[in-house]
C-alpha cells in the first residue's frame, strides 16, 4: 500500500448495540458469527460498487459534484492507479470481501479498444496483485456500454453494426477480465438497450439482436474456459425511455424466447424495482420461484422522487423482506449484496463513504437475522400453509394431480348455494401479519 488515503480511519469494529448512536463500528454486522448454520459474511457476501464508492463525484443535473476525496487533482493513469491503492485501503478498514466494477470505472479510454484495453489491463494486473495479499474477491464486472456517445442508441441492441461490432469486443475483452481477476458473476446491465421513440425503432429486431449478443458471450465465456455465471440486470427505464429488460418477469420471457435460461441467471436491484412498479421482494421473489435468483445489487429509491437515485439501504423492514427471500433460497449461492449505491451529494466526505457502507451493512445484517428468527418460527410459512391447505386433500388435490377437468369440477359446485363457497374463503389477515413482522423487528434487534 502506496499511503494511507484515509489516515483517520481505523478497521470498522463490531461492538453491538451498546449504544444509541451511530458511529464508525457495527451494530449488527459481525461478520464471523455464525446465524442459521452460517457465517454472516457469507449470508450476505458485501461488495463495495467501484463506480459509486471510488468514481462519483456526487453531480446532479443542476450541480457540480461537492465530493471531497484523496485522490482529487489527479488524472488519468495516474488516477486510476491512486483509486486502487485508495481502494483497497478502504475494503480492508471497512472488512468487505467482494467489489463489483465496469470496466471504465478502472482505467481511461484510449483511441483505440487496443490502447483501452491495454490500461484497463495495466490496472487489473494491480487488481491481481492485492488479491494475492488480501482476502478481496471480484463478485462480478461488467462493461461499460452506456457513457460513450457511441452508445447513443444502445450497444448490442443499437441500430448500427459497427456498434454491435464494438460491443461485442468491449464484451470480449470484458469475459477475459472476469477470468483474469477471478469474478465469481459477469454482469450485464443493458444502460441504453431500450427505445426512446417507437416511431424510429424496429423493437423484434433489437431485441433479436440483442438476443443474439447474449448468446454469443454465452459461447465465449464456454470458450476461454470462463466459469462465473452470466447475469441480466432489469431496470425498466432511464436512461431509455423504456427498456427490454424491463423487470425479473420481462427478463424470463426474454430469456426463454432466445434460449438463455440455462446459461444466465438475474441481478436484481432494489430501485430499478420500485421503479418498473414493483417492491424488491417482488423481484427476488419472482427470480427464486424460476431459480434463476443470481445476485442483488442492494440500495433504496425514495417514495417522493421517481428516478434511481442509488441511495444506501436503510430501511429495515425492506431489508427484512429481501433476506426473507434469500434465507427460502438457501443463500445466494455465487451471488452477494453488491452496494449499487453512493452517499448523498451532502455527505461530501471521506468518511461518509464509511458511514453509508455501514449502515448499509447493519441494516442488511438487522434484516437478515428477523429474517432468520421468521424463518426458524415458521411465521409466515405455517400461515401460507393453512391459507393453501384445501389443495392438501380432497378436489384441491385432485386438481393439482391433474385429475380433475371442467365438467367435474362443475358438477361439483353447480348445486352448492352461493353462501357454501363463500364460506370456504379465510381472512388474508394481512394487518395482523404486519403487527407480527414489526413484533419480530423489534424483539429480534433489541
Ligand atoms: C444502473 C445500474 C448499474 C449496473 C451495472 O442503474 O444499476 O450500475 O448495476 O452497470
Ligand atoms: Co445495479
Amino acid at each position: 500500500m502506496q499511503q494511507a488515503y484515509f489516515p483517520n480511519i481505523g478497521k470498522v469494529p463490531y461492538t453491538g448495540t451498546s449504544s444509541l448512536k451511530a458511529g464508525l463500528n457495527f451494530q449488527y454486522y459481525d461478520a464471523d458469527e455464525v446465524i442459521g448454520g452460517k457465517k454472516m459474511r457469507d449470508w450476505l457476501r458485501f461488495s463495495v460498487a467501484y463506480w459509486h464508492t471510488f468514481g462519483q463525484k456526487l453531480d446532479d443535473i443542476f450541480g457540480d459534484g461537492t465530493a471531497i476525496r484523496p485522490w482529487d487533482g489527479l488524472t488519468g493513469m495516474d488516477l486510476a492507479k491512486a483509486r486502487v491503492d485508495g481502494a483497497f485501503e478502504f475494503f480492508d478498514k471497512l472488512g468487505v470481501d467482494f467489489f463489483c466494477f465496469h470496466d471504465r470505472d478502472i482505467a481511461p479510454e484510449g483511441d483505440t479498444l487496443r490502447e483501452t484495453n491495454k490500461n484497463l489491463e495495466e490496472i487489473t494486473d494491480m487488481f491481481v496483485d492485492y488479491q494475492k495479499t488480501s482476502h478481496m474477491k471480484v463478485l462480478w464486472n461488467t462493461a461499460n456500454m452506456f457513457t460513450n456517445p457511441r452508445f447513443v442508441a444502445g450497444a448490442a441492441s443499437s441500430p448500427f453494426a459497427d456498434v454491435f461490432a464494438f460491443a461485442a469486443a468491449q464484451v470480449k475483452e470484458g469475459l477475459d477480465t472476469a477470468k483474469k481477476v477471478g469474478a465469481e458473476n459477469y454482469v450485464f446491465w443493458g444502460g441504453r438497450e431500450g427505445y426512446e421513440s417507437l416511431l424510429n425503432t424496429d423493437m423484434k429486431r433489437e431485441q433479436d439482436h440483442l438476443g443474439q449478443f447474449f448468446n454469443m458471450a454465452a459461447d465465449y465465456a464456454k470458450e476461454i474456459g470462463y466459469t462465473g455465471q452470466l447475469l441480466l440486470e432489469p431496470k425498466p427505464k432511464e436512461p431509455m425511455m423504456h427498456q427490454y429488460d424491463f423487470d425479473a418477469a420481462t427478463t424470463i420471457a426474454f430469456m426463454k424466447t432466445y434460449g438463455l435460461e440455462g446459461t444466465y441467471k438475474l441481478n436484481l436491484e432494489g430501485n430499478h424495482a420500485n421503479l418498473a412498479g414493483h417492491t424488491y421482494q417482488h423481484e427476488i421473489r419472482v427470480a427464486r420461484s424460476a431459480n434463476l435468483l443470481g445476485s442483488l445489487d442492494a440500495n433504496q429509491g425514495d417514495k417522493l422522487i421517481g428516478w434511481d437515485l442509488d441511495q444506501f439501504p436503510t430501511n429495515l423492514y425492506e431489508t427484512t423482506m429481501a433476506m426473507y427471500e434469500v434465507v427460502e433460497n438457501g443463500g445466494l449461492g455465487k451471488g452477494g449484496l453488491n452496494f449499487d449505491a453512493k452517499p448523498r451529494r451532502s455527505s461530501f466526505t471521506p468518511d461518509d463513504m464509511f458511514y453509508a457502507h455501514i449502515v448499509g451493512m447493519d441494516t442488511f445484517a438487522a434484516g437478515l437475522k428477523v429474517a432468520l428468527k421468521l424463518k426458524q418460527d415458521k411465521v409466515l410459512e405455517n400461515f401460507v400453509a393453512d391459507r393453501y391447505s384445501s389443495y392438501d386433500t380432497g378436489v384441491g388435490a385432485n386438481i393439482e394431480a391433474g385429475k380433475e377437468d371442467f365438467k367435474s369440477l362443475n358438477q361439483l359446485v353447480i348445486d352448492r348455494p352461493q353462501s357454501d363457497i363463500r364460506s370456504a374463503t379465510k381472512s388474508g389477515h394481512w394487518e395482523e401479519l404486519e403487527a407480527t413482522l414489526n413484533r419480530y423487528i423489534i424483539d429480534t434487534l433489541k
